[in-house]
């Protein structure tokens, strides 16, 4: 073979290989890297059980999909409110999850309706974005003030809360409210009553957590086996304007055994 021609054949044995290379780079449809695919999942829990207006919000975006890029090596950023704000650096998807729980000045605000905004972005830096919007509550109009839980206490777990006794154990009765909206340090009054006889009252501030736990120092216990009743008012006499004066008692049956 001629020289010139023996080069030429060599430049084409090299373009073809380039081009073999190149296509390993490129996606199974021939176009070049494209948007990923944002997918996101909501997870709402109460964070406490007694505390009905505390939320664990969890946001995943590990359903996610790229042309190129594996889901795990995709990244994600939150803005939690959809405010314009984003409220997370880029971050990888393994891990997604995001922990908030809103305190009761964004929750007056937001009208029980959240939209949660984020963006999914592949290794070539393409972004798609992803708005859900989903329901909390329904909350209280505030002004408001409410029992959430009667809780009775035995031995020394302050966090005990049980609906048997056993005849002379001792227990100790408290109670978790809300002060929802009411102005920080307004005063009300505590009623505590066992099988509808005041047992014990006290006075107590509003403060600005959302689920607040408090006693009035009563301590007891039953001489008998049998059922019995123990309630929580708050405000009686009503020193507070509240939007529902009807949700201020709450009761726990108590039963009592041997
Ligand atoms: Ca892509
Ligand atoms: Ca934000
Ligand atoms: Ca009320
Ligand atoms: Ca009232």
């Amino acid at each position: 073979m001629p020289r010139t021609g023996f080069t030429l054949l060599r430049i084409m044995v090299g373009l073809f290989l380039l081009a073999f290379i190149g296509c390993g780079d490129e996606p199974a449809s021939g176009n070049l890297d494209e948007d990923p695919v944002a997918d996101i999942d909501l997870d709402i829990s109460q964070l406490l059980p007694y505390c009905p207006y505390w939320y664990r919000l969890t946001f995943y975006a590990t359903g996610s999909t790229d042309d190129v890029t594996p889901s795990d090596d995709l990244e994600v950023r939150w803005d939690r409110e959809n405010d314009g704000d984003w409220d997370t650096d880029w971050q990888p998807m393994w891990w997604p999850e995001y922990y908030y729980t809103p305190d009761m000045d964004e929750l007056l605000g937001i009208d029980s309706t959240w939209a949660v905004r984020c963006e999914v972005r592949d290794e070539a830096h393409n972004v798609s974005e992803c708005v859900e919007e989903f329901h909390m509550g329904p909350f209280p109009v505030a002004p408001d003030i409410l029992p959430t839980r009667v809780q009775i206490k035995v031995g020394s777990d302050i966090d005990s809360d049980v609906d048997t006794l056993h005849v002379d154990e001792s227990f100790e009765m408290s109670h978790t409210y809300l002060c929802w909206g009411v102005p920080v340090g307004q005063e009300h009054e505590i009623h505590y009553l066992i099988d509808g006889e005041l047992i014990g009252e006290c006075t107590r501030n509003c403060s600005d957590h959302l689920c607040v736990t408090t006693g009035c120092g009563y301590t007891s216990s039953f001489e008998e086996p049998g059922q019995h009743t123990a309630t929580v008012i708050l405000d009686p006499d009503n020193f507070i304007e509240e939007s529902d004066e009807t949700n201020n008692e709450l009761t726990k049956t108590l039963t009592v055994i041997q």
